[in-house]
């Protein structure tokens, strides 16, 4: 055993590389490593965590989107949930396969509906007109923390229906559960040191009683009174909303920042046109990939691209280099926002492709069109940094000054 799964023989034909993923500076600055990565071939072998990696376009949908090969039940980080005890009570959608999964992802589907997600739209558009007013007014502001960290934290919890909510805890939660899929570094030791305060809480916060009639998590419940799942899969469910939906988009609404503060020819476009958000919203997933990674775990003995592939290898998806592939993208590594790239991998491919993008584009379209329609430019006010994590890609400091039309 090795990081909590089977050690398997180099396959025939796959280089041997001699990397780690998790280092902390290939995390802060990965691109490439991307780029080392595709140059392989379809996959490449990391002795270091005896896994298989890959990250050209082609391979990395093709692994994630056959559940009959390539399977989630095993987990998707680096651990095999056959061999070891994940870390908390399994996901009832994230880490499952069909014929369960059909069932499960029905329910949560329907609660993020495009419909559930369009009542909610008014509401979404007047929280970022007031937190781009607040903003204007202040001028120089830190990004991730004022604008990113606030804006998920104010309208998700509402959207959920949470009674109670603390900003804090769920921004602590999603980084326990992104860390939690890679190996036992020490990026995931210190997010787990967080547990016995921010679980019990998060655990609390999915129960029936603790959730108002309106909001997604209503939804969730109702389909319990129905039989379709137990009140006990109705709060996971809710559980699952919270493990998903704060840090990604956190993280996605900090990178669109710096991706419009970076290119400014590219805010003018937008500016120009504000119906625009959308794509530019698009692009930002496309060229930063909040999700940078997620494992599957071949089920069979398989092949792909004429690579043998053994039962129980663990295979690191690298969504965010597939993103940047040559062979798929036209001048990849510039941020175009007429690009309209929906063929991305940012939000996975499949039947497990996230659950929640009507919410995440809907918060995105919200922000990134106000500030369209307020801001006049948008500068980096010092330095930025980022902020490691074993599955995500997000800047922890962003400085920025905006000035108003
Ligand atoms: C990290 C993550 C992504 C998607 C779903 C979940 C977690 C879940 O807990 O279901």
């Amino acid at each position: 055993m090795l990081e909590g799964h089977k050690e398997i023989e180099v396959p025939a034909d796959v280089p041997v590389w001699d990397v780690d993923p998790y280092d902390p500076a290939v995390l802060a600055d990965p691109l490439d490593y991307y780029a080392e990565l595709r140059s392989k071939g379809p996959f490449a072998y990391i002795p270091k965590y005896s896994i298989l990696t890959c990250g050209r376009y082609e391979e990395t949908k093709e692994v994630f989107s056959d559940w009959e090969r390539f399977v989630s039940s095993r987990g998707v980080g680096i651990q095999d949930f056959n061999l070891e005890e994940p870390w908390r009570p399994l996901s009832i959608v994230l880490e499952v396969d069909p014929p369960e999964h059909t069932r499960t992802r029905a329910v949560i589907e329907r609660a993020l509906s495009p419909r559930s997600v369009a009542n909610q739209k008014e509401t979404y558009s007047t929280a970022a007109d007031k937190l781009i007013d607040g903003l204007l007014e202040k001028g120089t502001f830190e990004a991730m923390e004022e604008l990113a960290e606030t804006y998920p934290t104010t309208v998700f919890p509402e959207a959920v229906g949470l009674r109670e909510t603390d900003r804090q805890r769920l921004v602590d939660y999603g980084e326990m559960v992104f860390n939690a899929l890679g190996p036992n570094n020490e990026l995931r030791r210190n997010a787990m040191a967080k547990g016995p305060e921010v679980v019990p809480w998060i655990m609390e916060r999915c129960q029936r009683e603790q959730l108002t009639l309106d909001g997604f998590g209503s939804t969730i419940y109702a389909a319990s009174d129905t039989g379709e799942i137990t009140e006990e899969e109705a709060g996971l469910l809710v559980r699952s909303l919270l493990s998903a939906g704060v840090d990604t988009t956190v993280t996605a609404l900090g990178s669109a920042i710096w991706c419009l503060a970076n290119n400014p020819d590219q805010f003018d476009l937008l500016k120009a046109k504000p119906d625009k958000a959308r794509w530019a919203f698009e692009e930002t997933m496309r060229f930063t990939s909040p999700v940078h990674s997620f494992y599957r775990t071949a089920n069979v003995v398989t092949e792909v691209s004429g690579i043998k592939i053994a039962e129980g290898t663990k295979i690191l998806c690298v969504l965010a280099a597939a993103n940047r592939d040559e062979n798929h993208w036209p001048e990849p590594d510039k941020f175009d926002i007429d690009r309209r790239p929906s063929q991305h991998l940012a939000l996975g491919v499949g039947v497990h492709a996230c659950v929640g993008q009507n919410v995440a584009r809907a918060e995105g379209y919200a922000v990134l069109m106000s500030i369209a329609k307020k801001v006049e430019s948008i500068e980096l006010a010092g330095e930025t940094v980022w902020r490691p994590n074993n599955s995500i890609r997000s800047l922890a400091h962003l400085p920025i000054t905006f000035r108003g039309k």
